[in-house]
C-alpha cells in the first residue's frame, strides 16, 4: 500500500533526472565564492526577482533568521503576524540570535491591517523597542496556504516607507502565490528589502533558500550566514537540485493547487470536517475538526493507520499539504479514508 504523505510538502524527494543533475553538478569552494553552480543559481535568483544580489543558505529559517539579523539591533522590534512562521516555528531565534523582539499582531488570513500596524510602531521614547522592520509571509502557512494580497502589500510598503522601516518577506512559498495568481516574483519582490525563498517545499529540491536583496544587505546577510555556521563548501550539489527545482517544478505547482481544492471541497461534505474554502488558495488544506469532539492527534493516527499521513497543526486540527507526490488517485484514496475514520468515530 502507498502512504500518502500529506504532512508537508517538505517530504517530497529528489527525482531521478534531479539526482543526475545534482551527481553532474560543477563545484568549487563557495565560502571563496567560486561554486559555479551556487553562482548561477544565485544569478538566476536575481533574475527572476529583480534584486540586486541573493545568498544561497542552507534552510528557510536559517533565510529568515539571517534576514531578521541584518536588519536590527539587539532590542529593536520586528513586527509580525501572530500566525506567522518567525513567531511560532522558529524555535524563539529572532530573541536567541538577534536580541530582538518580536511584535505580533492578529491578522486575518495573514494579512495585516495596515493602520492597526501603524499604532503598533513605537514612538521614539526611551520607554520604548525601538520599531525596525515589518515582517510579512506569503503565502501563509498557519492560515492555509493563503495568498497576500498585493494591494495590501504596497499599502504596507508605503507605510513602512513613512516610517523609515525596512520590510522583509518570508516567501518560503511565494512559488505558491505566483503561480496562483500570476503576479510574477519580481513584482512580489519590488516592496521588499529582502525576501526568502524555500527550494525544498512544493518545488521538490532536498534541500536550500535563497535570500534575495539589495547589494549591501546581501553584504551583511553573508557575514551572519558565515556566523550561523552556514558557509558550505561544495555547495554546488544541492544547489543544482535547487536550480533543476526552479527549472521543472515550478510551473507544475498550479497541479498542487488544484488538488488541494478537490481535496478540501470533497472534505468538508463530511459533517464533522469543517474547512474555510476561502483559505484553500494554494496547496494546504486546514480542516477544523472540533465538532467531532475527538483530538486531531487521535483523528491523524487513525488516518496513519489507513495509509494517510496528515499533522495534527493544532489539538483542533488538521493540515494536510499537496505536492509533487500527490496524484489524483491519492486524493480519492485519502477522501475514502476518511470516510472511512469519520464512520469509525461515528461522525
Ligand atoms: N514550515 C514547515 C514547518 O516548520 C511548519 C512546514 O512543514 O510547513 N517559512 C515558512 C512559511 C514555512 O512554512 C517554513 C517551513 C519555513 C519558513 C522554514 O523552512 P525550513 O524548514 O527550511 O527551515
Amino acid at each position: 500500500m502507498k502512504i500518502i504523505d500529506l504532512r508537508s510538502d517538505t517530504v517530497t524527494q529528489p527525482s531521478e533526472e534531479m539526482r543526475q543533475a545534482m551527481a553532474q553538478a560543477p563545484v568549487g569552494d563557495d565560502v571563496f565564492g567560486e561554486d559555479p553552480t551556487v553562482n548561477a543559481l544565485q544569478k538566476k535568483m536575481t533574475e527572476l526577482t529583480g534584486k540586486e544580489a541573493a545568498l544561497f543558505v542552507s534552510s528557510g529559517t536559517q533565510a529568515n533568521q539571517i534576514s531578521i539579523n541584518a536588519h536590527t539591533q539587539p532590542g529593536n522590534e520586528v513586527i509580525c503576524e501572530e500566525r506567522a512562521h518567525i513567531f511560532n516555528y522558529e524555535a524563539g531565534a529572532p530573541a536567541l540570535l538577534s536580541g530582538v523582539q518580536l511584535h505580533p499582531l492578529p491578522g486575518k488570513y495573514g494579512v495585516l491591517d495596515v493602520q492597526q500596524v501603524e499604532e503598533a510602531i513605537r514612538p521614539p521614547d526611551h520607554h520604548f523597542a525601538q520599531t525596525k522592520l515589518i515582517a510579512l509571509e506569503n503565502t501563509h502557512n498557519r492560515w492555509g496556504g493563503t495568498i497576500y494580497p498585493i494591494d495590501e502589500i504596497k499599502k504596507m510598503k508605503k507605510l513602512a516607507d513613512r516610517h523609515g522601516l525596512k520590510m522583509h518577506l518570508d516567501g518560503a512559498r511565494l512559488w505558491n502565490a505566483s503561480v496562483a495568481t500570476g503576479i510574477s516574483l519580481k513584482e512580489y519582490a519590488r516592496y521588499f528589502d529582502s525576501v526568502s525563498l524555500c527550494f525544498s517545499k512544493g518545488l521538490g529540491a532536498p534541500v536550500g533558500s535563497i535570500i534575495v536583496g539589495g547589494k549591501e544587505f546581501i553584504e551583511r546577510a553573508h557575514y551572519y550566514r558565515k556566523v550561523y555556521g552556514g558557509g558550505m563548501r561544495q555547495a554546488g550539489i544541492i544547489a543544482s537540485g535547487a536550480l533543476y527545482a526552479v527549472e521543472h517544478n515550478f510551473k507544475r505547482l498550479k497541479e498542487d493547487h488544484r488538488r488541494a481544492k478537490l481535496l478540501a471541497e470533497a472534505l468538508n461534505a463530511f459533517p464533522g470536517m469543517v474547512i474555510d474554502l476561502q483559505t484553500v488558495q494554494t496547496n494546504i488544506v486546514i480542516i477544523d475538526t472540533s465538532l467531532t469532539g475527538k483530538p486531531a492527534a487521535l483523528i491523524a493516527e487513525r488516518l496513519n493507520e489507513h495509509g494517510v499521513k496528515v499533522i495534527a497543526f493544532s489539538p483542533t486540527r488538521l493540515r494536510l499539504v499537496t505536492h509533487l507526490h500527490i496524484t489524483d488517485d491519492d486524493v480519492d484514496r485519502t477522501i475514502e479514508v476518511f470516510k472511512k475514520v469519520c464512520a469509525e468515530f461515528n461522525v
